[in-house]
Parts: structure tokens; C-alpha cells; sequence
């Protein structure tokens, strides 16, 4: 059966929203569409699909206009939400108790209605250069500490956020979507086995999109090769996405070898959906690995054909 998903994204103005599903659709390249954005005007709508699932993010303007008009139709903008997605901009201390209050006008009106919807707050602009990053670590706890409080008959995700590092971005989009279906805990079971068997160091299956859908990393990435990691997981979006537009299908496995590390890119289907594989591992392990890679898949398949087309 296919549902339809809606997913609010709100915060204040110039919060980050927008540049956020601008990140998450292009992967790359976006920063000269983020310093050309302009505020939102009331709600833009985001169409996406995720696994059978069609999505809707409402991306809320923010500007107080807008605030005090979602204020009083709440049931047009509100109703029918199945995740709430609110942003907090980490560098816009002065208006913390704006957002607070802000974010309480959304809550009251699912409380209201007796609607527990999942929640996932993100401190956004935690940019990996951030000018103070001891202040802003007592800001998000303050933040954290104070939302929890208020509001403990929510479920509450938090997360931190920039669009200068893009798998934090994937990675808040990939939880919120990961609530709807209670397979993920199974695929999670999966990688984890895999991830030992292959002895590797991070184990990503990732959709079309390069969303998420599920991840499993070893509790041991040594400091030398940290940077090099990194690298490669983001490599890989920036290829799916690129195999996605340019149809470029002729090589469906790819593989690089850095200093220490083969990354390594499996593109498959099921059905009419492309799904990619993402490896990383130590260059020592490789053999063993590629010998038992299809037997991974074969389990993989059987976790997500019936997500996919029952
Ligand atoms: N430093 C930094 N700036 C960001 C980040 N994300 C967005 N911005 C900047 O924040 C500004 C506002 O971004 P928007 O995405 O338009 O904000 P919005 O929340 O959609 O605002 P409204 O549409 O008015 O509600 C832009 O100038 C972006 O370049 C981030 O992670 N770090
Ligand atoms: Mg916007």
C-alpha cells in the first residue's frame, strides 16, 4: 500500500529551512542556490518518494506574517502531519525565546488535538568552523534540556545541523523518514552483522534520492583515517546523484583506493527503484570482502523487496 507522508519543516526566518531541502536535493554544488535564496513566502511544497512512500516536506515560511497566519488556521496548515521537522538557527541566540515560543504555538496544537506526531529539532548551523563552538555546545544543551522539559509526551529527536557538512544533513533527513516502517530495524540488524563479517567501516544503503535508509558504522574508525572516511561516504552521494541524473549506467560498481581505504559504490534495482550500496573498508580486507558482497546482497533484497513492491 503507499501512503502519502506530510512532513512540516518550521522554524523561524532565515532559520536555514529551505536550505536545507536545497542541500538534501542536490548534494552538491548547492552553495550558489543557498546565497541566492530568498525567504519563503507562505508554504512551498517538497514532492520526493521514499521507498513506496510519496513525501510532502511543507517548507513553512518563517517570517512573523506567516507565524501569526499559521496561528489562526492551524487545522489548514496542521492537520494531517505525520513528522514534525523544526529548525532552530544555533547562531541566532537573541531570538532563542522566539523560536521557543514559537515551536510551543505548533505543540500546543497537536496536544490539543491529542496528537503525539514524532518530532526531530535540529540546531542548525552548527557549522564545522563555528566561531564559538564551546558557546554553542552550551546553547544546544540549554536548548535540549529546556524543549525536553516542556514537552516530555512527545517523542523528540535532536540533532545538529549545517548545510557545510551534507551527510549531516542526509543523515537528519534519513531518521525522520526511518520511523514509518518497522523493517529498519531489521535492515539495521543486518548491516550490523555484515559490518563485522566484512570487518569494514562503514556499511550505507542509500535510495535514488541518497536518503538513508539504513547505516551501520564500526565503533572504530582510527584517527588517520577519519578525514579520508569522510570523503569517500560524501564521494558516494555526489556519484549516485550523478548516476541518477546522467543515466550513467555503464559502470554499476564503483571503486577507489585511497592511502588506506577502498570505497567502494554497488548500484542495484528492485523493481523499478535503484537502491546503492555503500562500502568502506580497510584496502587489507578487500578480498575477503568482494568474495562474500553478493551473498550480503541477496539477504539485503530479501529485507527490502516486500518494502518495495507488495
Ligand atoms: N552559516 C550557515 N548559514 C546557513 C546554513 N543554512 C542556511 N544558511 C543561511 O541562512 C540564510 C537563510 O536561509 P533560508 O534557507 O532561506 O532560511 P529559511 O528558514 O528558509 O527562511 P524563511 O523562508 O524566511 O522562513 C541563508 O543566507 C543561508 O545561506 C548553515 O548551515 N550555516
Ligand atoms: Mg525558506
Amino acid at each position: 500500500m503507499e501512503n502519502l507522508i506530510k512532513i512540516i519543516i518550521a522554524g523561524l526566518d532565515n532559520a536555514g529551512k529551505t536550505s536545507i531541502l536545497t542541500a538534501l536535493d542536490k548534494k552538491y554544488d548547492f552553495h550558489k542556490d543557498i546565497i541566492s535564496l530568498t525567504p519563503t513566502i507562505r508554504v512551498e511544497y517538497h514532492a520526493t518518494e521514499f521507498l513506496r512512500n510519496k513525501t510532502v516536506f511543507w517548507d513553512m515560511g518563517g517570517q512573523k506574517k506567516y507565524r501569526e497566519l499559521y496561528e489562526n488556521k492551524q487545522d489548514i496548515y496542521f492537520s494531517g502531519t505525520d513528522l514534525i521537522l523544526y529548525v532552530i538557527d544555533i547562531q541566532d541566540k537573541e531570538r532563542f525565546n522566539t523560536s521557543l515560543s514559537y515551536l510551543d504555538m505548533i505543540l500546543q496544537n497537536f496536544l490539543k488535538n491529542n496528537l503525539d506526531i514524532p518530532l526531530i529539532i535540529t540546531f542548525h548551523k552548527f557549522d564545522p568552523d563555528i566561531h564559538d563552538v564551546e558557546t554553542a555546545s552550551l546553547d544546544v544543551n540549554y536548548l535540549r534540556d529546556t524543549i525536553m522539559d516542556k514537552y516530555s509526551m512527545f517523542k523528540i529527536l535532536f540533532q545538529q545541523t549545517s548545510i557545510y557538512n551534507i551527510i549531516s544533513i542526509v543523515q537528519l533527513i534519513s531518521y525522520g523518514l526511518s520511523i514509518f516502517d518497522e523493517k529498519f530495524f531489521e535492515l539495521s540488524e543486518l548491516l550490523e552483522h555484515y559490518l563485522e563479517e566484512f570487518n569494514c567501516k562503514s556499511l550505507i544503503v542509500f535510495d535514488k534520492n541518497g536518503i538513508i535508509i539504513s547505516e551501520f558504522y564500526s565503533s572504530v574508525i582510527e584517527p588517520k583515517i577519519y578525514i579520508e572516511f569522510l570523503e569517500s561516504i560524501k564521494e558516494h552521494l555526489f556519484l549516485l546523484k550523478r548516476m541518477q541524473e546522467e543515466a550513467y549506467e555503464a559502470d554499476a560498481n564503483f571503486s577507489t583506493i585511497g592511502n588506506e581505504l577502498l570505497s567502494y559504490l554497488h548500484k542495484f534495482e528492485i523493481g523499478d527503484q535503484s537502491f546503492f550500496a555503500s562500502v568502506i573498508i580497510q584496502e587489507k580486507y578487500k578480498d575477503a570482502f568482494l568474495e562474500n558482497f553478493s551473498e550480503f546482497l541477496v539477504d539485503l533484497r530479501q529485507i527490502l523487496e516486500p518494502l518495495i513492491l507488495s
